[in-house]
C-alpha cells in the first residue's frame, strides 16, 4: 500500500483472533509517517495524501487469503533452533533500516571481526569501519552528496599481500546515476580501483558479489561481479566483470528492457567445467526500495563466457533477492540450488531452483503463525547461514523486515528455513513495534569451533547482531 502516494499512509493488515474453534478476521490499521528525505521534500509541494488501494483492503478482508503456514521442524513442532537478537551495533544515522553491511575479520583470521556500516542516504553518504566487539568505529570513509555512497559494499580478500583485506563500496547514484565502484585498501584507504558506469541512469554498483575467473595454467583467480540495473521502464541492466588485481573488465551480460537485470547477484563456484556460475536477479524493479509490480525473472549466467545460460521466469516480485545453497556429500560431488526470494503485496516466499534445468523443487511460503504475512516482504534479503540442522544442505536466513507478531506491528521477523526439506527450522521477531528487522542481513565471520551462527542484520531503529544456536 504504500506504493500509492506514499507520505502519510494508512496500513493495515490482516490478522484472526481466535472465537472457540473459528476465528475471525480482524482488520487492524494504523498511520505511518514516512520520512524519506524526496518524500518530504515532495510533501511541501503536494501535501498530505492518504491513500488506500481498495485492491489491497480487499485482500485483507478475504477470508483464507493468507498462506499457509510452514511447518514447524522437530518432534511435537518444537523448534530445534533458536535466533538470538543480540547487542547492537553502534550507527549514527538517523535511519539504520536503509544501511548496508559488510563484515570480515583480518590478519589471518584471528584479529577483531570489523563490519562496515554504509549509510548511503544521509545527506553526506558515508561507509565506517566498526571494531564489533568494542563497538567502536575505527576509520570511515565519505562520498559525495546524493552519490548514495556505500549502498552496497563487499569485503573482497587481500589484493595488496599485506593480510589487510580490501573493501569494494558501490556509489550508483555517482556521476549522475552512471555509477561507481571503489576498491579501497584495507590498511589506509587509499582508491585502488575506480571503475564508472556506461552511461547516465546505469545505477552500476547496486550489487557486488566475489567470483573466481580462470587465471594462467589453470589457477583461478579472484574477481568481482557489478550489478547495473538500470531502473526504469526502458532499461534492461547489465552486469560487469573486473578481475580484482588489476581490474581488467572481463566481459558483460545484458537484460531485458524493464527488467533490472543485476538487481541482486550471488556466485554458484560448484560447477565443475567452466568456472563459476553467476546468478542474477531481474525483478522489474524501479528502485531498489519500492515492491515490484511485474513477473520477475533469475539468470543464470556462465562465468567464463558471460553468456545466459538459462532464465528462469516467476511471479511478481520474484528475483528480489538470491543465494546459492550447497550439499556436501562425503565421497560425492558437491552439488547446489539456487534460492530466490519473490517480494511482492501478498506475503512473499522462498523458491529453492535445482538440478541441471533449476526447476521449481520446493516453494517455501511465508510462515503465517500468527497471521502475520500480509505486505511481510518475507525474503526481502536471503544469507546462506551453513548447515545448521546438519542435513548436509546449508540452510538459509530469510528476512521479512515488516512482518508483524501476534503483539507488535511491524517488528520484522528473521526465519531460519531448511532448504532441503523447505520447511521452516524456527523464526524470531524484532524486540519492539516498528523495529523492523531484516532491511539488510550479513553473515558474521565464524568463530573457529563455535557452532554459533552470527549475522549482522539492520532493523529501522539499529544494527543489531543475531545469533543462530541449537536450542538445548
Ligand atoms: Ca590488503
Ligand atoms: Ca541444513
Amino acid at each position: 500500500m504504500r506504493r500509492w502516494g506514499g507520505f502519510l499512509v494508512l496500513e493495515g493488515n490482516r490478522q484472526y483472533k481466535r472465537n472457540g474453534n473459528d476465528r475471525v478476521p480482524v482488520l487492524l490499521l494504523w498511520m505511518r509517517y514516512w520520512t524519506d528525505d524526496l518524500l518530504s521534500a515532495l510533501m511541501s509541494k503536494l501535501g498530505v495524501i492518504i491513500a488506500l488501494s481498495s485492491a489491497t483492503l480487499q485482500g485483507m478482508l478475504l477470508p483464507g487469503a493468507g498462506q499457509t503456514a510452514g511447518k514447524k521442524d522437530g518432534a511435537d513442532g518444537r523448534a530445534q533452533y533458536k535466533i538470538i537478537i543480540g547487542d547492537n551495533i553502534p550507527v549514527t544515522s538517523r535511519r539504520p533500516f536503509l544501511c548496508t553491511l559488510a563484515a570480515w575479520r583480518d590478519l589471518s583470521g584471528h584479529g577483531p571481526i570489523l563490519v562496515a556500516v554504509g549509510n548511503p542516504y544521509e545527506k553526506k553518504p558515508a561507509v565506517t569501519v566498526i571494531e564489533l566487539k568494542a563497538g567502536q568505529a575505527i576509520v570511515s570513509a565519505t562520498g559525495e552528496e546524493d552519490s548514495r555512497f556505500g549502498a552496497s559494499l563487499l569485503a573482497v580478500g587481500d589484493i595488496t599481500g599485506d593480510g589487510v583485506t580490501e573493501l569494494a563500496i558501490g556509489a550508483p547514484g555517482a556521476e549522475f546515476s552512471r555509477g561507481v565502484v571503489s576498491i579501497l585498501d584495507g590498511h589506509d584507504g587509499r582508491e585502488l580501483h575506480r571503475w564508472l558506469g556506461s552511461n547516465p541512469g546505469d545505477a552500476y554498483g547496486t550489487a557486488l558479489a566475489l567470483t573466481d575467473v580462470a587465471g594462467e595454467s589453470g589457477s583461478v583467480l579472484p574477481a568481482m561481479v557489478i550489478g547495473a540495473p538500470c531502473f526504469g521502464e526502458s532499461h534492461a541492466g547489465y552486469i560487469e566483470v573486473r578481475r580484482l588485481w588489476d581490474g581488467a573488465n572481463l566481459g558483460s551480460c545484458q537484460g531485458l528492457p524493464g527488467e533490472s537485470f543485476g538487481f541482486c547477484l550471488a556466485v554458484d563456484r560448484t560447477p565443475t567445467s567452466g568456472g563459476a556460475d553467476i546468478v542474477v536477479g531481474a525483478p522489474g524493479a524501479l528502485n531498489t526500495h519500492d515492491l515490484s509490480e511485474q513477473d520477475g525473472a533469475v539468470y543464470v549466467v556462465d562465468g567464463s563466457t558471460f553468456l545466459s545460460r538459462r532464465r528462469i521466469d516467476g511471479g511478481i516480485g520474484f528475483g528480489w533477492s538470491v543465494c546459492i545453497a550447497r550439499s556436501f556429500f562425503t565421497g560425492g560431488a558437491e552439488t547446489s540450488c539456487v534460492v530466490v526470494g519473490e517480494v511482492n503485496l501478498n506475503s512473499g516466499k522462498v523458491i529453492v531452483l535445482g538440478g541441471d534445468d533449476y526447476a521449481i523443487l520446493r516453494a517455501i511460503p511465508c510462515p503465517d503463525a500468527s497471521d502475520t504475512c500480509f505486505n511481510a516482504k518475507f525474503g526481502w534479503k536471503l544469507a546462506n547461514v551453513g548447515d545448521c540442522d546438519g542435513d548436509g544442505w546449508d540452510d538459509v536466513l530469510v528476512s521479512a523486515p515488516q512482518a508483524d507478531s501476534e503483539e507488535s506491528p511491524d517488528c520484522g521477523a528473521l526465519t531460519l528455513v531448511s532448504v532441503l526439506k523447505g520447511t521452516v527450522l524456527t523464526q524470531s521477531f524484532g524486540q519492539e513495534p516498528f523495529f523492523q528487522i531484516g532491511w539488510n542481513l550479513c553473515m558474521l565471520p565464524e568463530r573457529a569451533g563455535s557452532a554459533r551462527k552470527q549475522v549482522a542484520v539492520s532493523g529501522k531503529s539499529a544494527v543489531t547482531t543475531v545469533t543462530i544456536a541449537r536450542s538445548e
